[in-house]
């Protein structure tokens, strides 16, 4: 990003997020570390975020007392020390400005800092006074403006204590002080800048109000962020040169304040880390976009930002665009397909892009703890491969049957030319059909419909062979039978071929499902092992944070507040061991629910095929009709055959016929066959309707 853009528009009061500058976090699939500065106005905030950015431009500065930062301005830089990672600086506008005179305003920009980012700057100028701390009184405001738990998640006794999980939550808190100009010294003792903060956030003895008032930013302060830190600059030029220090070079700055501010950029680009989501998900640009979104628009309808609401939306807009992304890399993967392929190939471009599916979906998803939305995936996948298996059974169909085809052409003219009508010419007959055969065979890339394709033209031509065979003078009777017989064997030992064929298709998708179940059910756990550790350490963060603060209450001998400390204590401690419980109950639930869809694949297939069947099935149906009615008017006029429904087995085709003609078969119409066989040739044609005429005649004898 070149120069900084306004995240959030503060116009007469009214916050709203800006489209582009959205829209640019939308593109940043990278982990983002969120710093945000805040403060009262005019104090050098803007300048201090150009030093992290390392430009000596960028967010604007003003010269005047006239504030100049309104809303929150963004600034995304590649990050200078963790590679991979994105450097979101947010500059706000300044706090207590006496024109704009509006404090609760000016609290929801406070709270929306704390909202979106992993490190908050506070800056002040001076030292850290009474004063100084009670400017910050925002702080305690924010249980008013931050709700950890959805309302109707969390009782009203739970309402109270939210704020004691804050600190699971909030960002870094560092002090920057600027233009200090006293000696870091407590009671004639030399402290460092970390000394002096703890001790300026030091708690005051006692129950009267001035105390409670006193102490009550410095409580907030310490139990609410995870970690503190302080800076202190001296003012960075003399006061004649401060209206430039824009235009001023870095060696031009007083030394003091270089190296301070070097420590300070050093500070926050090793130790800010990424931003977090409730349950310690690591928040992307994209992510940041929908957060800030669904902050500033629940702030703009009067609500009040919620950390457990606003996870809840971002998973459902993330997850649901985790499905599509998912689903279109299989998709993408399995186009890429050319069909059509053999099973084997089929099974393993299935299982590697469904595989490749399920990374993409585990990689941008979260939370899905039903599983809700694997499921979907899961789901959605199996019906586009059973959309991809018919597609390529399609194809498979119309190549073998084009191949087959063109093998039998040259049979096709030697029947009509009468070549094989003559003594000898069953055996020249055999011989062209199994080379046929053999040649069929031979070419690659049929596809998973080779052998059924092959039965049905086998089945189809049997009646042409028998006729074939019937007309050679020179085959005895017995052998006749003989030869009879090993056309039906032919016929079976093909039949089985392709049973082989279905059955090897029909196992390796079964093989197929348990190894997706399988894989599935690794990612998931894999998925869910990583987020209950981040879960784990948000919560073992709060707790080290929480101990250390019962430590200081317990030297200092605040007796009482390290008693609700303690209980606080107990309370994460009892959180995390239910958490843990509930991600085990989880994850059961989830594997089970996870199984039911992956089992439903086959399912998906049967239905499609079945359907696609009954279809064929109508459309053959029909075609038998039409092409009856065309070859037999006078039934049609007679109304005849309006309930013909073609006979299971076609017609009974005349062989002497064929002896007289020595033209090919028509096809037959067979059990529901869905294959339609080489074309008839015009002999043929007229062979079937004289003998269809009779088969009919005969039929309509017997149906009356
Ligand atoms: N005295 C002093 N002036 C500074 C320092 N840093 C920046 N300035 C100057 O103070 C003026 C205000 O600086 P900004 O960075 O715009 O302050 P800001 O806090 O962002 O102001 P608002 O956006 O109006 O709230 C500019 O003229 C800066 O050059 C500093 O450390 N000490
Ligand atoms: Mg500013």
């Amino acid at each position: 990003m070149e120069s900084p853009v306004c995240l959030i528009e503060n116009i007469d009061g009214t916050l709203r997020v800006v489209q582009e500058a959205t829209e640019y976090l939308m593109r940043i699939n990278q982990p983002v570390v969120v710093v945000a500065v805040v403060g009262l106005y005019r104090t050098g905030k803007s300048y201090l975020m150009n030093k992290l950015a390392g430009k000596r431009k960028g967010f604007a500065l003003g010269a005047t007392v006239q504030s100049k930062t309104k809303g929150i301005w963004m600034w995304c830089v590649p990050h200078p020390v963790k590679e991979g990672h994105t450097l979101v600086l947010l500059d706000t506008e300044g706090l207590g400005d006496v024109e704009k005179g509006d404090q609760k305003n000016d609290a929801w920009i406070f709270s929306l800092a704390i909202l979106l980012s992993s490190t908050l700057v506070y800056n002040s100028r001076g030292t850290i006074d009474n004063q100084a701390v009670e400017n910050l009184q925002y702080v305690t405001e924010l249980t008013e403006r931050i709700k950890v738990k959805a309302p109707s998640a969390s009782s009203a006794e739970d309402d109270d204590a939210e704020d004691a999980q804050f600190v699971q939550f909030f960002p870094s808190f560092v002090w920057a002080v600027r233009d200090f100009t006293l000696l870091l010294e407590i009671d004639g003792r030399q402290v460092n800048e970390d000394q002096y903060l703890e001790h300026a956030l030091t708690l005051k003895k006692g129950r009267d109000r001035r105390t409670v008032d006193y102490n009550l930013p410095r409580e907030c302060i310490r139990n609410y962020f995870p970690t503190r830190k302080c800076f202190i600059f001296e003012t960075p030029a003399p006061p004649e040169k401060m209206a430039h220090l824009e235009s001023m070079t870095e060696s031009e700055l007083s030394p003091s304040f270089q190296a301070v501010a070097f420590d300070f950029c050093n500070y926050i680009f090793k130790e800010s880390s990424v931003k977090k989501v409730k349950g310690g998900l690591p928040v992307t640009g994209r992510m940041l976009s929908h957060l800030a979104k669904t902050y500033v628009e629940t702030i703009a309808s009067g609500g009040v930002p919620c950390l457990e609401n606003a996870v809840l939306t971002m998973a459902q807009i993330e997850n649901q665009a985790a499905v599509e992304e998912g689903l279109q890399v299989y998709q993408r993967g399995m186009q890429g397909l050319t069909f059509p392929v053999s099973m084997e190939e089929m099974s393993n471009e299935h299982r590697n892009w469904d595989s490749q599916a399920t990374k993409t979906f585990m990689s941008r998803s979260f939370n899905d703890d039903s599983g809700e939305y694997l499921k979907t995936l899961a789901d959605a996948i199996n019906k586009e491969y059973a959309s991809f298996l018919l597609k390529n059974e399609d194809m498979s169909e119309k190549v073998c049957r084009q191949l087959l085809s063109e093998l039998s052409e040259d049979m096709a003219n030697k029947l009509k030319n009468g070549f094989y009508a003559k003594p000898g010419g069953y055996e020249l007959y055999c011989s062209d059909h199994d080379n046929l055969v053999a040649e069929y065979r031979k070419r690659p890339k049929k596809g998973v419909k080779a052998e059924e394709v092959l039965e049905n033209f086998l089945k189809e031509k049997s009646v042409e062979s028998n006729s074939v065979l019937q007309a050679d003078k020179n085959i005895s009777e017995k052998e006749r039978k003989i030869h009879e017989e090993t056309q039906r064997a032919a016929v079976f030992e093909q039949k089985m071929r392709r049973e082989s064929e279905q059955r090897q298709q029909a196992e390796k998708q079964l093989e197929d499902e348990k190894i997706r179940f399988e894989e599935n059910i690794h990612a998931l756990e894999e998925k869910m092992v990583h987020e209950t550790t981040l879960a784990e350490q948000e919560m073992a963060c709060a707790l080290q944070s929480k101990l250390q603060e019962q430590e200081q209450l317990m030297s200092r001998g605040f007796q009482e507040k390290q008693a609700v400390m303690l209980e606080e204590i107990q309370k994460l401690q009892e959180e995390m061991k239910e958490a843990k419980e509930r991600q085990e109950m989880d994850r059961v639930e989830l594997i089970k629910n996870v199984t039911s869809v992956i089992s439903e694949g086959v399912n998906h297939y049967l239905e499609y095929k079945k359907i696609r069947e009954q279809r064929k099935l109508l459309a053959q149906q029909d075609q038998v009709k039409f092409n009856m009615y065309q070859s037999r008017p006078h039934f049609s006029r007679r109304g005849e055959n309006s309930n013909f429904q073609g006979s299971p087995h076609g017609p009974d085709l005349s062989k002497n016929h064929l002896k007289a003609q020595g033209g090919p078969e028509p096809r037959q119409q067979s059990q529901g066959n869905t294959n339609q066989g080489p074309k008839q040739t015009s002999s043929s044609k007229a062979a079937s309707g004289t003998e269809g005429e009779k088969n009919m005649k005969q039929k309509k004898g017997t149906s009356v």
